[in-house]
């Protein structure tokens, strides 16, 4: 008798500034998903228990220093690490929540306002990575960003830098047309409604969009 073929999972990405909701809003996806039948896994990037990983963790707490385009080649290496189990995850019909991706990978890079490290080249070493089949990005205003509270003591976490983050996910969307911007200055559960939504439109048009694709 013939097996029917494990329909592939889909990989789903949440992009945003800190403090937009990220986490919170991985975690309410990731149950729900669940609820609804889906074999899920919730991942993060950077990932730091991997060699490169603790590396930027070094980095990012301020206990080491790096050159601007090696820390961003290191961001890079730490999702080509990874590349692989995504596409084994995906085939194996395992629906992925990323939490950042290739895009904070561009901007908070470009964001350093190094004249040798433009968002165009910041992007370059995405490229041929597995694609998202929805980007989420969650956007929230400096304002409401201020009022959820102070800046973590890592690394980018000052508002000069945050606002020039912030510029450079619009510029970026604007030429990646295929994001979902949702609106993050809303209650956790108006927010999820609508990520609730997307992802549940973009899980039905699947079969459509067929084998998983790569960044360019
Ligand atoms: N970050 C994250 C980058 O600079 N490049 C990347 O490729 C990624 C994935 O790391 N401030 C930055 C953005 C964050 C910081 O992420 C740590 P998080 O989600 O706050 O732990
Ligand atoms: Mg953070």
């Amino acid at each position: 008798s013939q097996q029917t073929p494990t329909r592939r999972g889909t990989l789903i990405v949440v992009e945003g500034l800190d403090r937009a909701g990220k986490s919170s809003q991985c975690e309410l996806l990731r149950d729900y998903l669940s609820e609804q039948g889906h074999n899920v896994k919730y991942i993060r990037f950077p990932d730091r228990t991997t060699p490169i990983g603790k590396l930027i963790d070094s980095y990012l707490r301020g206990s080491a220093n790096q050159e601007d385009h090696s820390i961003h080649l290191l961001f890079s290496a730490n999702r080509w690490e990874l590349a692989k189990s995504i596409e084994q995850d995906i085939a194996a019909g395992i629906t992925l929540i990323v939490d950042r991706y290739s895009y904070s990978g561009a901007v908070y890079s470009a964001a350093k306002a190094n004249p040798t490290l433009s968002l165009e080249w910041a992007w370059q070493p995405e490229i041929g990575l597995p694609q998202p089949d929805i980007c989420l990005f969650l956007s929230i205003s400096a304002e409401e960003a201020a009022k959820r509270g102070g800046f973590g003591a890592e690394r980018y976490e000052n508002e000069s830098m945050q606002t020039r983050v912030r510029e450079l996910f619009r510029t970026l969307f604007e030429r990646q047309k295929d994001v979902c911007v949702v609106d993050a200055g809303r209650t956790l559960e108006e927010v999820s409604r609508d990520i609730q939504a997307a992802v549940s439109d973009c899980v039905a048009q699947l079969d459509t969009v067929g084998p998983l694709r790569t960044l360019g």
